[in-house]
Formats: structure tokens, C-alpha cells, sequence
């Protein structure tokens, strides 16, 4: 039981650290032979996975509405379902807001989360979350841009079935795809409620 939360615990505060020092795409300009920022935060970018009815979904169909991206697994036995219990309050917290922003949940275990498995899953929580799967290579892709960190491991309290070690960030994306900010695992509803509305 351990495990896990040492992953969020490290893995929040790697990716914490990365963001809080505000670490920017730097560009070298050969011709002048100076550096330059671009100013993009090194967080998220295009996916394209599989939804609901086996329909592919891509970043590009959430554009114009915010994103609240988070990865992880339906097996799992107590991150995933706290955090997006959380996230489904935050939302409640919006009221009329809410419709701005889309909640997508990705998973982490393709091999066992079908696309229907996981559209099944999120619907738990809301009716407008989003549940994503993939090929394990497209998987692999998205979560690595969004600096999401998991591993497999086995897990000896179920006899032969695995479990998922993964770091356990929300990611708010703006309606034009880009990173706006991150909030760690742990936010109480009330403020992540008042984070979300400070970007909308
Ligand atoms: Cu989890």
C-alpha cells in the first residue's frame, strides 16, 4: 500500500519542481547564435486514443473547452477512484461552469481497460467525463508528454493479478490545448473548485 503514494509523493514533487521553476522550451538560434524561450510549458500535447464506440478522440476535439486530464487505472484500488471522486465534486462546484471543462480520464492499463471499460468506469463519476484508452504504444505516447510516470508490478495481495504504480497529477489545459497549470493529488474538492474557476 506504500508503494503508490511514494510514486504521487515523488513523481508530484519531481514534476512540481520542473513546472514551479518554470522550466521553458529553450530554442537555440543558430544564426545568432543566441538562446532564446518560447515560453511553452514542456506538458501535454496531441493525443490520439480511442473512446466511447470504439470512436477515435483526439486533443483537437476538446479545443475551445478546457481539458481536467488525468491518468490512471479502473483497477485501481484507491488513487484513481478518490481523485476522480474529487474531480467530479470540483466540477458540482462550478455549476453552469462546469460545462466548460471536459474531465477526461486516460488510462494507464490498456491491456485490461478496453475503451468500454473505461467509458464504463468514468461514467461512475459524471456524465460528462470522458474515459480514453488506446494501443499500448499511443498509451505510452500521451503519458509521456504529460511527464506521467507508472509502472506494472505484482501485486502479491491478489495472487496473479498486477497493479499500477503511477504519479497522480491533474492537468488543466486551456481551450487552445496548452498547458495551464497542474494540481497535485490530496486538493480537497472546495479547492480545486476555486483553482478551475480562477482559469475559466
Ligand atoms: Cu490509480
Amino acid at each position: 500500500m506504500r508503494r503508490p503514494f511514494l510514486l504521487v509523493i515523488v513523481g508530484g514533487f519531481l514534476l512540481g519542481a520542473l513546472i514551479g521553476a518554470g522550466i521553458l522550451i529553450l530554442n537555440t538560434d543558430m544564426q545568432n547564435n543566441r538562446v532564446t524561450t518560447s515560453g511553452k510549458a514542456l506538458v501535454g500535447g496531441p493525443f490520439e486514443l480511442v473512446g466511447k464506440d470504439g470512436k477515435t478522440v483526439s486533443d483537437k476535439d476538446f479545443r475551445g473547452r478546457h481539458m481536467l486530464v488525468f491518468f490512471g487505472f479502473t483497477h485501481c484500488p484507491d488513487i484513481c477512484p478518490a481523485e476522480l471522486q474529487v474531480m467530479s465534486a470540483a466540477l458540482d462546484g462550478l455549476g453552469k461552469d462546469a460545462d466548460k471543462v471536459v474531465p477526461i480520464f486516460i488510462t494507464l492499463d490498456p491491456e485490461r481497460d478496453t475503451p468500454e471499460a473505461v467509458t464504463a468506469y468514468v461514467e461512475n463519476f459524471g456524465p460528462n467525463f470522458v474515459g480514453l484508452s488506446g494501443s499500448p504504444e499511443a498509451i505510452a505516447k500521451a503519458a509521456k508528454a504529460y511527464r506521467v510516470t507508472y509502472q506494472k508490478f505484482q501485486d502479491e495481495s491478489t495472487g496473479d493479478n498486477y497493479s499500477i504504480d503511477h504519479s497522480a497529477l491533474l492537468y488543466l489545459m486551456g481551450p487552445d490545448g496548452e498547458y495551464i497549470t497542474h494540481i497535485p493529488y490530496g486538493t480537497p474538492a472546495d479547492k480545486m473548485t476555486e483553482t478551475l474557476r480562477r482559469y475559466l
